[in-house]
């Protein structure tokens, strides 16, 4: 069991429309200081989709690199990219996304039923994006949004070998219509099925997001919050920004004794270059 807690701070993803969400980071600008705000309350990495100047998701290099850059230059967080995106980005964008060169990068597991999407991760791609952060130096986190997927990330260690740093963290992306429930039942049973000494976060979409933390914090594990997961902060109540959630977050990781843990003992923790 870990001594303190990693939060991450997903503040944007790539389903809500701004329209819809008008407190939704998109700009480089707004990204920025949402990432400072969660610093300051406990986040210790950030998980980054981003927009272009319509505000529609983009994976666009030039605007990931300086992206990159700049979170770098404002803030001391662990920056990870997501090579999701959105459900219609092809294998090669998604790819691409390495270029930008971040501390860390998401890796899904498997294909899965996404609300009324499919989100594709074919296994040579998911291989494919292993491989190349591995050649790159750059730290994976493995997303898992069902338990099959947890049997596809032994099969991909078992056939291709340890990440870069060795170390294996998981995230469980928990309570996406099509994917695994988010409740303490289905997290216990994941926990069981994840690679001896990996660590592991765990986030839960929209109303799952509570019972999720609560779980992930007594099963000794690390979170994730942030608006791409959860607009809604109570029944009726929306979200005002990213540093509420984080702020949510380190208060239960501390009442948990298991308070944020400092970006550098994260680095540390997850391999990633100091
Ligand atoms: N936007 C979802 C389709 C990731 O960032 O790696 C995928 C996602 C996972 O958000
Ligand atoms: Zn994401």
């Amino acid at each position: 069991m870990s001594t303190g807690t990693l939060i991450t701070v997903a503040p944007t993803g790539a389903e809500h429309a701004k329209s819809d969400v008008p407190n939704l980071p998109v700009t480089l600008e707004e990204l920025v200081q949402t990432a400072k705000d969660c610093e300051r309350v406990g986040a210790a990495m950030i998980h980054v989709h981003i927009r272009d100047a319509d505000t529609r998701p983009t994976l666009d290099p030039g605007r990931l690199k300086d992206t990159v850059v700049a979170l770098r230059e404002e803030t001391n967080l662990i920056v990870q990219l997501s090579t999701g995106g959105a459900v219609t980005d092809p294998e090669e964008n998604r790819l691409r996304v390495l270029d930008a060169m971040p501390d860390s990068a998401s890796c899904t597991m498997g294909t899965v039923n996404f609300g009324d999407d499919v989100f594709m991760n074919r296994w040579e791609f998911v291989v494919e994006l292993h491989k190349r952060m591995r050649d790159r130096g750059i730290v994976p986190e493995y997303e898992i949004f069902d338990l099959g997927q947890l049997a596809s990330l032994h099969r991909l260690l078992d056939q291709h070998g340890l990440p870069s740093g060795g170390h294996v963290h998981v995230d469980l992306v928990m309570g996406v219509p099509g994917g695994m429930p988010g409740d303490a039942e289905t997290l216990v049973a994941a926990l069981r099925m994840i690679p001896e000494g990996a660590t592991f976060s765990a986030t839960g979409i929209g109303r799952t997001s509570i019972p999720v933390m609560l779980a992930a914090l007594s099963a000794g594990g690390h979170l994730r919050v942030g608006m791409e997961d959860t607009v809604s902060y109570a029944r009726g109540e929306r979200v005002r920004d990213n540093a509420q959630l984080v702020a949510r977050a380190a208060g239960l990781a501390k009442i948990a004794q298991r308070p944020p843990m400092p970006v550098d003992e994260v680095r540390t923790l997850l391999k990633v270059a100091q």
